[in-house]
């Protein structure tokens, strides 16, 4: 027996710089804003920081657009503050990974202008840029080297009107996809890998590190949705050659380095075979990694922006078969939020009559499966959903576009905003509720964004001091997962696989049994289950009413039991 790695028993906190804490009042939350605010977390006690980006960035996806990697951006701050930063994290006991975005960098990249100033440019192959479509002028529709769509709506790729060419970018026009077929762009990756590591991070989240490989024939994709283009996924979406990539980073940035280190994938579109082998440890490639299936449960026919309710069976019936399939080998991150996701009290919860029932029950659902559990800003507080009311609020590129394209293809624009207002990313974006004050605490000028209204009662000053908010209660879950074996390592069974509304595991571990049990809707609900010794060890209610092998709980209750 292996001693198990130091990240099974750790919990990671994400931050978002832009919207955590403005310290010098330009209303963007930058490095000494998160500095100050670091006792917050060591409070929370988790174990691990992972910072969004903080690089040099023109700033049209928030900083996944990067033109310098090797500085940070006049917006956050400097080089040395970031370095105080860090020894404020590490002096805390802290960790701290920084966000790799390597699939693309910004348009504004010396590599990307270097690249696209001629087709003879030694840089000219560190990106993908072909010729038009045979047949077709450049600039022509349909003259687009492929018929992949782009995550942010439209074509994925652009032309460059001075050399005639398109580029590919799976994501926004000024986000260009780097070539990873060739070894200097690997090289260069990895030399600046290594420069942070040296500095002393701690490893790397990477930023859609499943799509960096692509088939360099890029055949056109099957047409499925209404858009009319097609979808490119099949030919980049998790091809052999990325483990050989990941493979190699690992080799030439993290063997043989001192030190405990974390490093996780996130990887839209994955599934659990895969999942398997990027984080089978003989393998050595990623410790583990971000699945996408559990937040795509309530995507409707037309895709995020048009959401269906979720039904509790089917996410059980999924996270219950990630916990199967990485029992043996590999490992899972546990998430319901990032930066991309609408807010989970919002969408699988009740932010309205149950707010503080739900937001703890869910976290209790979550954090008690095997995995390493994902604290995002604010989640800890139970923030909820923006109150957007039109067009003007919204700042994310991938809403702005969607709306765009959608309403030129004739849907009506309040449907539109409809689906951009309940799943859109600004919902996770907004400043991170620090006080009741006018701007929630979070900057002492306008904030980028505007604050969610609920401050004046949903922030962190509130629930400090209440035992029973939900802050503490994130607190405990943590707590609980650092004291206890079984929540980290133990087996996963499911329980009432077929129950509608309550969600039921336990896990074991050398004798120890730890049972889990909450229900995940606003009225009453019973089930048969019978765990008459066992002790309660937490819940977000009172005591577990059981009797005669019975178990009855009210809205949105939850317990944990021992024995
Ligand atoms: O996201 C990748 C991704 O696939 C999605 O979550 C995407 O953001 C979108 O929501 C699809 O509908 C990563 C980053 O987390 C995201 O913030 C970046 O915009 C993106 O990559 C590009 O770097």
């Amino acid at each position: 027996e292996q001693t198990p790695p130091w990240w099974t028993s750790a919990v990671v906190y994400q931050i978002y710089p832009r919207s955590f804490a403005d310290s010098d009042g330009d209303g963007i939350g930058d490095l000494n804003g998160i500095t100050a605010k670091l006792d917050h977390l060591a409070r929370l006690g988790v174990d691990v920081v992972w910072l969004s980006p903080v690089y040099a960035s023109p700033q049209a996806d928030n900083g996944y657009d990067i033109s310098d990697y090797q500085d940070i951006d006049p917006v956050f701050g400097t080089l040395a503050d970031f370095d105080r930063l860090l020894a404020e994290v590490h002096g805390r006991g802290m960790k701290l990974i920084m966000d790799l975005v390597v699939n693309h960098t910004s348009d504004e990249h010396p590599w990307f202008v270097e690249s696209r100033s001629s087709k003879d440019n030694p840089k000219r192959d560190w990106y993908w840029w072909r010729p038009p479509r045979e047949g077709f002028a450049a600039g022509e529709p349909g003259a687009e080297p492929t018929n992949w769509e782009s995550f942010f709506s439209g074509p994925t790729w652009t032309l460059d009107e001075p050399t005639g060419e398109y580029y590919l970018h799976l994501f926004d026009r000024k986000q260009p996809d780097l070539n990873w077929e060739n070894p200097e762009v690997r090289q260069a990756v990895y030399a600046m890998m290594r420069w942070w590591l040296d500095r002393g991070v701690d490893g790397f989240r990477m930023d859609v590190i499943n799509v960096i490989s692509k088939d360099p024939e890029l055949p056109d994709g099957a047409i499925t949705g209404t858009s009319g283009l097609g979808n490119g996924y099949p030919h980049y979406g998790t091809r052999p050659r990325v483990h050989d990539f990941l493979q190699e980073m690992h080799r030439e940035v993290f063997e043989g380095r001192d030190g405990e280190h974390l490093t996780v994938g996130e990887m839209p579109g994955v599934t659990w075979e895969q999942a398997r082998l990027f984080t089978d440890p003989a393998r050595r490639e990623v410790d583990m990694v971000f699945q996408f299936e559990h937040v795509a449960l309530d995507h409707g026919p037309g895709g995020k922006f048009d959401p269906k309710p979720l039904d509790l069976r089917d996410l059980k019936a999924s996270l219950g078969r990630w916990q199967t399939a990485l029992r043996d080998v590999g490992w899972n991150s546990l998430y319901w939020n990032n930066h991309d996701q609408a807010r989970v009290v919002s969408r699988f919860g009740d932010d309205g009559r149950y707010w503080r029932e739900s937001a703890t029950a869910l976290a209790t659902v979550l954090h008690l499966h095997r995995g390493t559990p994902y604290v995002y800003q604010g989640e800890e507080l139970g923030m909820t959903n923006a109150k957007f009311t039109g067009l003007e609020d919204l700042r994310d590129v991938e809403s702005l576009n969607h709306y765009r394209h959608a309403v030129a293809a004739g849907m009506p624009p309040e449907t539109v905003l409809d689906g951009i207002h309940r799943m859109g990313r600004d919902n996770a974006r907004t400043p991170v509720q620090w006080d009741a004050s006018p701007q929630a605490g979070f900057t002492t000028g306008t904030p980028w964004i505007a604050v969610n209204p609920n401050h004046t009662w949903l922030n962190a000053r509130a629930q400090y001091d209440d035992p029973t908010s939900v802050f503490h209660h994130y607190r405990r879950l943590i707590e609980l997962r650092h004291t206890q074996p079984v929540v980290a390592l133990g087996d996963f069974h499911m329980l009432l696989a077929d129950h509608p509304h309550i969600y039921a595991y336990q896990r074991e571990l050398d004798g120890t049994r730890l049972l889990v049990v909450a229900n995940l809707c606003g009225s009453e609900q019973s089930a048969e289950l019978d765990w008459p010794d066992a002790e309660p060890v937490l819940s977000n209610t009172g005591e577990l009413r059981r009797e005669n092998g019975k178990i009855t709980l009210g809205p949105w209750e939850a317990h944990v039991l021992l024995e």
